[in-house]
């Protein structure tokens, strides 16, 4: 296919193949489409449909390339198409695609993960971060004998009934941050506080002492824009779960081997005692994890009484492409380079708001990156949806006509990977001037 980045006729962007196969998918898939974060329901029109991916590129059936700023919404740091990786799967695919029975290859990328993540020494396999999510706190009530959880209002960790209040992501996108169908039951033990407010958890903890089995929460926020921990917060939540036994639940699903190979708990210093992983542990394919110390994973079945199951959880081609993911993330440590085009990205957005004078501000860590349409500080979920979202839609739409394929969700977070280049980011920085001026006048 010959590709050509689309026409720059916003509104007039017309993608007759992919408005096609939408159609088509609406027909036999709730929405046309198989997760809501992928419908462009924020962002108002319809999805293009992919017909191929390679290193920091998107090829839709349309025939338009794309800057791909999602990475299959975090999975992909290495790029798509990576030749380790590929080689890796494909060798496993002669070996045969799922035994339901042991293998070695497991403990090679159960002993990978322990060597990278700091507070893990022992890890069970899933399919999903939801899975990882649900069977942790599973874990850390069944560990503990205790019933209640803290949740972070606009933080995300998959669709677990008991999590999907206040939830981030397209539940916030599509304005279902409680869903129908979670019964007031299942949230009876969810307490939800503000991100960034260690108070707020002092205050939870005081009114429930010896009650709360964990507090959860994703370390770098991802799933409201990109939202870091206040300095000291981090610190705050250890030293409070410790004194009253608490767990500290860490949803490394996006950070996890993003921020560093240790994930946000190796940048920040600090060790959680429950951590989720997912995304780039299984390097494009489905897979996901939780971990833990060994006196805390040794309450999993069979080792222990905690049950939790998978027919597919280790999966033989999932578990070669994560494993040749992370053998890459340690010999290869991308993470200067990523630190340095992120850093490259996340200020060339800012100069090019402040020239179209737009209320903004870009926040960064790592390779992980929002450009919120708000102005100041984003620090907990109500900060973030005082944003202007219509403004992010139409820039998001003439971002996309160039070439620039963004999350489409101003409660998303963008990803870098180690196939951009410069040159990536300086025509995403000039397509991101000529956006904005288009996009920030009225609508
Ligand atoms: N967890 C992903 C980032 N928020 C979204 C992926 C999805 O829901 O499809």
């Amino acid at each position: 296919m010959n590709a050509t980045t689309p026409a720059r006729s916003v509104p007039g962007y017309c993608l007759p193949h992919s408005h096609a196969a939408f159609l088509r998918a609406n027909r036999s898939i709730p929405g046309g489409v198989n997760s809501p974060a992928r419908a462009f329901g924020a962002v108002g029109g319809e999805p293009p449909f992919m017909a191929r991916a390679e290193g920091q590129f998107l090829y839709d059936i349309d025939g338009h390339q794309y800057i791909d700023y999602i990475g299959s919404w975090g999975p992909m740091i290495l790029g798509h198409g990576h030749q380790r990786v590929k080689r890796a799967i494909a060798e496993a695919l002669e070996t045969g695609t799922s035994f339901g029975a042991p293998t070695e290859r497991e403990s090679e990328i159960a002993e990978a993960v322990i060597e990278a993540v700091p507070s893990i020494e022992k890890v069970r396999f899933v399919s999903s971060g939801t899975e990882a999510a649900m069977s942790a706190v599973r874990v850390a009530r069944g560990v503990t004998g205790r019933a209640k959880i803290i949740k972070m209002t606009g933080h995300y960790h998959g669709h677990v009934d008991s999590l999907l209040v206040q939830a981030g992501s397209a539940a916030t996108t599509l304005g279902t941050p409680n869903s129908p169908g979670v019964t007031p039951g299942s949230v009876a033990d969810t307490i939800l506080v503000p991100f960034n407010d260690a108070k707020a958890v002092a205050d939870v903890f005081a009114a429930y002492p010896g009650q709360v089995a964990a507090v959860l929460l994703e370390p770098v926020a991802g799933n409201m824009g990109l939202v870091p921990p206040r300095p000291g917060y981090l610190e705050a939540l250890r030293k409070m779960t410790e004194t009253d036994g608490a767990m500290l639940f860490f949803d490394e699903v996006m950070t996890g081997f993003r921020l560093a190979l240790g994930g946000a708990q190796e940048r920040f210093g600090i060790r959680p005692d429950v951590t989720c992983l997912g995304k780039i542990i299984g390097g494009g394919l489905p897979a996901a994890a939780y971990g833990a110390s060994r006196g805390i994973m040794d309450f999993v079945s069979p080792a222990g009484p905690i049950y939790q199951a998978g027919t597919l959880s280790g999966n033989p081609l999932a578990m070669a492409a994560g494993l040749a993911t992370l053998r890459e993330l340690r010999d290869r440590s991308p993470y200067d380079r990523l630190e340095a085009l992120s850093a490259r990205l996340a200020e060339g957005l800012d100069r090019a708001a402040k020239d179209a004078g737009v209320p903004h501000v870009v926040q960064r860590v790592g390779s992980m990156l929002t450009l919120f349409f708000h102005d100041g500080p984003v620090e907990n979920y109500e900060d973030a949806k005082r944003s202007d979202t219509k403004l992010f839609g139409r820039f998001f739409w003439e971002m996309l006509a160039r070439g620039v394929y963004l999350p489409c969700s101003q409660f998303e977070a963008a990803f870098v990977s180690a196939a951009h280049t410069e040159a990536d980011v300086d025509h995403t920085i000039e397509a991101a001037s000529e956006a904005l001026r288009a996009s920030a006048g009225p609508p």
